[in-house]
This record gives structure tokens, sequence and C-alpha cells, in this order.
């Protein structure tokens, strides 16, 4: 179908939260990402279909035209600051923070601080504009950890209710950002299908501001 509509989407609390914004625009899934282990859900709309990949996979697939549109947290976008994409909406999902944390009772930190990630674009940025000299050590999970068995004095995370750092003995130290979802479309998308976007993207639009007058 060339006017073929595809959305990426991650599993969990993204697509959780941008359901209720695709069903007000008209989307359905047919199949429960959770449940089904298809990575490709058609919907009641014949013309979309939603894909199921790695939240940090997003923009890759929107920017290189895998998908058309996609939804990505911003932790996620900073991370990719050369990626070549429009970014129309705040869908004001999934919102959390992106802070620094270290250990409640930490010793003096001696030299340069050791601070441990999976947000190595972001934390640099934030450090070089404090004047900082810092060694970041990239992680892919678990950064909580770190601190914890000296690999790092500092992590670098997303924080919601802040319970994942109370319970490993971490609290949140300086602020780095506001994060919440966007939607994020393909350039040449937009231009080849328009009108088909454009009424999408006015569809969530609405969407989003009616979910935020609830
Ligand atoms: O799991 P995968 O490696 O594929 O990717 P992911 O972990 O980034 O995906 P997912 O679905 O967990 O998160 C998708 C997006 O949700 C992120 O990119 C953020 O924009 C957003 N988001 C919002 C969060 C949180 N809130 C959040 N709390 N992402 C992760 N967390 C983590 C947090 O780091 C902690 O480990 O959830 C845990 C619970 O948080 P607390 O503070 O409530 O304890
Ligand atoms: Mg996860």
């Amino acid at each position: 179908m060339p006017n073929m509509l595809t959305l990426a989407l991650s599993k969990g609390r993204i697509f959780k939260e941008t359901l209720p914004l695709l069903k007000a625009a008209g989307i359905e899934p047919i199949d429960d990402p959770e449940t089904s282990r298809k990575l490709i859900l058609d919907t009641n709309q014949p013309d979309v279909r939603l894909i199921i990949v790695r939240a940090s996979d997003v923009p890759s697939y929107v920017e290189f035209g895998g998908a058309d549109i996609g939804v990505a947290g911003k932790d996620v976008l900073l991370e990719h600051p050369e990626a070549d994409l429009y970014e129309p909406v705040d869908l004001r999902i999934a919102c959390c923070k992106l802070m620094t944390a270290g250990r409640v009772n930490e010793d003096p930190i001696k030299g340069r601080l050791k601070v441990a990630t999976k947000f190595v674009e972001s934390t640099r940025r934030f450090y070089a504009q404090q004047g900082q000299q810092v060694d970041i050590i990239k992680l892919y999970g678990s950064m909580e950890l770190a601190p914890l068995v000296g690999l790092a004095d500092r992590i670098v995370d997303v924080v919601d209710t802040g319970n994942t750092l109370r319970a490993n003995g971490l609290v949140p130290m300086e602020h780095i950002a506001e994060i919440s979802s966007r939607l994020v479309v393909n350039k040449a998308s937009m231009k080849m299908k328009h009108t088909r976007i454009q009424q999408f993207i006015s569809q969530i639009r609405e969407a989003v501001k009616e979910q935020q007058n609830d």
C-alpha cells in the first residue's frame, strides 16, 4: 500500500501510554504486543501498522525510513543530536527526569569524577557546561550498581519515583533535563505522505490537549 503509515513504538510504558492517544486518533492495534510475539502489529485501520522496536532504536527506524513515525523518549533523542528527524509533538507521556545520583554517604571523591551511564551524550554535555572534567563509563543497564561496587562515583539515569535509587542506597543529586516522549517523523515521509501525516499529527495534538485537561 503506497500510503501505508508505519509507526515505531517500544513495548512497556511508551506503548501503554501511547495507546490512548492512538485510540483518540482512531487507531487501535489488533494484537497486544505484551502477549503477542509479532513485531509488526496490524491495526483497525488497513493503512496503519505498528512496529515494535527497542526504545533506543526508534530514532534509527524513523530517520532511515523503517518507520514513518515513532514515539521516543527525549532522553533517547538527546543521545542522537545528529538525527535528521522532525519532532512535531511533545506527547507529555512517560515523564521523568534525567538526573545525576550518588551514594547517600559517599566518601570525598579524589581525582576525576567517574560517571557511569547509558546516556553518554547528555552526560558529556552536562559536565562540560559545568566546566568539570569527568571520566564517563558507558553501561547498558543497572547503572545503580556502579557506585555500590566502586565502578563509578556517580551515575546519570532517568528517575521517576526515585524508588530504584533509594532501594540501592543512592540519592538524586543534580537535575539535568525534564523528559517526556515525543512524536518523531521521517523527513521524506513528511513530504511524500504529507496529507495523511498532517492529519495524524493534528489528531494526536488534540488528544494530547484533551489528556492534559483531564
Ligand atoms: O528496556 P530497553 O533497554 O529496551 O529500553 P528502556 O529501558 O529505555 O525502555 P523503557 O520502556 O523502560 O523506557 C522507555 C522510556 O520511558 C525512556 O526512554 C524514558 O523516556 C521513559 N521513562 C519514564 C522511563 C522512566 N520513566 C523510568 N522510571 N524510563 C526508565 N525508567 C526506569 C528508571 O531508570 C528506573 O530504573 O524505571 C525504573 C523505575 O524508576 P523509579 O524512579 O520510579 O524507581
Ligand atoms: Mg527498560
